[in-house]
């Protein structure tokens, strides 16, 4: 009897001493994030947010892997993160395909995956939870609807006479420049004289942007319209105009999307044109969805961002308060 006594009042300290731990110490939630690269200014915003909103709840381990612009490098990172078996796995996608069987793997372990910005092709989406981030199609519809109301209040658009068009586009095969030109030709369509004469590749960088406008320069001096799938590719652009001898914002209408200070400086400076606001600051939504996923909540297919447009009327008064 006594012996039994004993034994109960050490399993009851045993159960105290496991309890006060697990009271103490909650599980902390090991998450992996995939990114990129640094390729412009909207993307290091983004990595920063994220990075900082996760640093502030240390009921997460956050890992940060930079793919260095490298598709090869997120598929190493995503089977590491696979392998150390995370709790969740938060992924922004350098092109739209190519990631279906390491995305079938983290299923197969059972890891949720959260897209954040940039997400996978539809045959893979199966694969993924759900994807936080902008309306890239929306995005290219603002940059017709704009152009169209400006072109016309400028007089440089009656209606009937052609108007030569740029396009710097975004990396190719990723989803926001699939999504932008796409956005941005539903509109075109409804206008018989736009014509995109000129478009190529970019890679959503400064120093691309530059020397994609330079090949355009050269071959066509005429242009009336740019539109550039990011700021940092209108700024590079801007370079290269100003080296051609001509105008930024006179000489040609440009317009781009992020919203990033850089371009607001050029709106202000008459450099630039407009820009619609794609919203980096994804971290403390992120963080949110993991909670939710954390506390057993059903996350919506789809979390989308609230965004702006910014041009001459606006981006004075906006630009002291912007954040990145
Ligand atoms: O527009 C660009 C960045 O994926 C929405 O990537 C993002 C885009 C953004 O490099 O500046």
């Amino acid at each position: 009897m006594k012996r039994w006594g004993k034994i109960l009042a050490l399993v009851a300290v045993a159960m105290m001493v496991v309890s006060v731990a697990a009271f103490a110490a909650p599980k902390q939630w090991v998450v992996g994030f995939s990114q990129i690269g640094s390729e412009s200014e909207w993307r290091t915003a983004d990595t920063h947010s994220v990075q900082d909103a996760f640093a502030q709840d240390d009921s997460f381990v956050f890992m940060y892997a930079d793919a260095q612009q490298k598709q090869e490098n997120q598929i190493k990172a995503l089977r590491s993160f696979i392998a150390r078996k995370v709790d969740c796995i938060l992924f922004t996608a350098i092109v739209e395909t190519g990631y279906g069987p390491v995305l079938a793997e983290a299923k197969k372990a059972g890891i949720p995956v959260v897209m954040i910005d940039r997400d996978v092709a539809k045959e893979d989406r199966q694969y993924r939870l759900t994807i936080m981030g902008s309306d890239f199609i929306k995005e290219g519809e603002k940059v017709g609807n704009w152009l169209a109301k400006y072109l016309k209040d400028q007089g440089i658009d009656d209606g009937s006479t052609p108007i030569n068009f740029a396009e710097i586009q975004g990396t190719t095969g990723s989803a926001p420049a699939i999504e932008r030109a796409q956005g941005f030709r539903n509109i075109q369509k409804t206008h018989a004289n736009w014509q995109i004469n000129h478009s190529q590749d970019g890679d959503f960088t400064s120093t691309q942007g530059k020397a994609v406008m330079e090949a355009f320069l050269k071959a066509d001096p005429k242009i009336q319209v740019l539109f550039a799938h990011n700021d940092q590719e209108a700024l590079g652009a801007i370079q290269a105009i100003k080296e051609a001898g001509l105008q930024p914002g006179k000489d040609i209408t440009i317009i781009s999307i992020d919203g990033v200070k850089g371009i607001f400086q050029a709106i202000v400076n008459g450099e630039a044109n407009c820009t619609v606001e794609c919203n980096p600051l994804l971290g403390p939504q992120a963080v949110q969805a993991v909670r939710d996923l954390r506390d057993g909540k059903k996350l919506p297919g789809r979390i989308w961002t609230i965004e702006s447009i910014f041009d001459a009327s606006n981006a004075a008064a906006a630009l002291p308060s912007r954040q990145y």
